[in-house]
């Protein structure tokens, strides 16, 4: 029998008997989406999670990222990073702005915040970090520029649910921020989104935002897009919650294990969680140097010819793809250490019931540091 491929990541999903009852009331009440009950009550049940003044939800992260640029009005020019899912910059794209890639920093694969004020010009209206893996931006320096040029923070915080820094949650920070409940993410709603704003009026402008710009039936305020969660996202959220923090829990497990299996591994580097940070464990990347036996390339498809299915989140950058390339700031040499960093990484499988047999056997290929051997010179798919 072939064996079964180990995925990066298996979305969680709660026991199937405890999702039939919201079906159920779905199924009697014909209300599948339109801001529905079950969207009402898991948007007030997020926002209590989160600890924040208001959520707005989405039919995913994307979705999110345009509205919150159309919300705050962005025109022009923003600051943002290369190192990131296509998503993030696709947004500026879609909106007519143009992406100004800033170089990001070594430590936590974010924008450098030291690097922003050189990009700044008279066209630029916003600043769109990342907050890569779940790691925090240096949010206090960063909103200092912002409001020394007078400019808007908008965090893609797609990675980022359940983070925290000294107790506080990391989405409170910035005027928006954006998070993604993909299948692959921490959390997720089947496919799901949101976005964190601090103030009734902008919560109000996006909610009609997300609904073609309707303010009631006879009342269009914008040309809003359809945005909406529906019933079936929002009752499987609800239900989530329930489950979230374990299901955090167990990743952060993976997490340590991989760290104490491979910390002294020479040429295999982690990035670090700041002491004041709680992690959600959603992304597990490793930095291969030529210290290590071999290539990150060559790792790839060694792990992959064993069928587990690791990936180069984020390789290529951005800036190089060809709708980018060209682009302000694209050339790779402006971007000295995103260039080094997406030739290196390579995400490491982690998902709540991964089984720690499976994260040993993957410690054990990366222990080993052997190539596979190649008849054709070509490494099996
Ligand atoms: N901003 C950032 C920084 C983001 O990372 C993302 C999304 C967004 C914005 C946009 O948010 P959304 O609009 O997606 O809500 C995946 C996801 O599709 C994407 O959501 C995510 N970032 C990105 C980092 O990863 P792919 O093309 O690499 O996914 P795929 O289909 O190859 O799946 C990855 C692994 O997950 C595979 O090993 C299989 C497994 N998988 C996947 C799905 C979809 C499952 O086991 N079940 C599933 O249903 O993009």
């Amino acid at each position: 029998m072939p064996e079964q491929p180990i995925f990066l990541t298996r979305p969680y999903l709660p026991p199937l008997e405890e999702f039939l009852p919201y079906l159920e009331e779905i199924w009697a009440s014909r209300q599948l989406t339109n801001g529905g009950p079950f969207h009402q009550q898991f948007e007030e049940a997020l926002r209590q999670y989160l600890g924040v003044p208001y959520v707005c939800l989405f039919t995913n992260g994307t979705l999110a990222l345009m509205t919150a640029l159309q919300a705050l009005r962005i025109t022009g020019e923003v600051i943002t990073t290369p190192y990131t899912f296509a998503a993030t910059t696709h947004a500026l794209l879609w909106n007519g702005i143009k992406p100004v890639f800033v170089d990001i920093r070594p430590d936590t694969c974010n924008l450098n915040e030291d690097l922003v004020e050189a990009a700044i010009t008279p066209r630029t209206t916003a600043i769109l970090p990342v907050h890569c893996y779940g790691n925090p931006c240096a949010t206090q320096r960063l909103q200092q520029i912002a409001d020394t040029y007078g400019l808007k923070m908008i965090y893609d915080a797609a990675h980022a649910f359940g983070v925290s820094v000294e107790g506080h949650s990391l989405l409170e920070q910035g005027d928006l921020a954006v998070l993604s409940f993909h299948a692959t993410k921490v959390f997720n709603t089947f496919e799901g989104g949101a976005i964190i704003c601090h103030d009734a009026k902008i919560k109000q402008r996006i909610d009609y935002l997300k609904n073609f710009g309707i303010a009631d039936e006879v009342t269009v305020v914008a040309p809003g897009i359809n945005g909406k969660m529906n019933e079936f996202q929002a009752a499987l959220g609800l239900l989530q919650l329930k489950y979230v923090d374990q299901a955090i829990a167990a990743r952060l497990e993976i997490d340590r294990h991989y760290r104490e299996a491979l910390g002294e591994v020479s040429g295999v580097a982690f990035l670090t969680t700041p002491e004041d940070v709680r992690p959600n464990g959603g992304y597990f990347p490793v930095l291969i140097d030529p210290n290590y036996a071999l290539s990150r390339d060559s790792l790839y498809e060694k792990l992959r010819s064993q069928h587990i299915h690791v990936r180069r989140y984020f390789y290529p950058l951005i800036s190089n793809l060809p709708m980018y390339r060209g682009g302000i700031s694209a050339a790779p040499a402006n971007l000295p250490v995103a260039a080094k960093l997406a030739e290196q990484v390579l995400c490491l499988p982690i998902y709540p019931d991964l089984e720690m047999e499976t994260v040993d056997r993957i410690i054990q290929i990366i222990l080993n540091g052997k190539p596979v051997i190649v008849a054709d010179g070509h490494f099996p798919e």
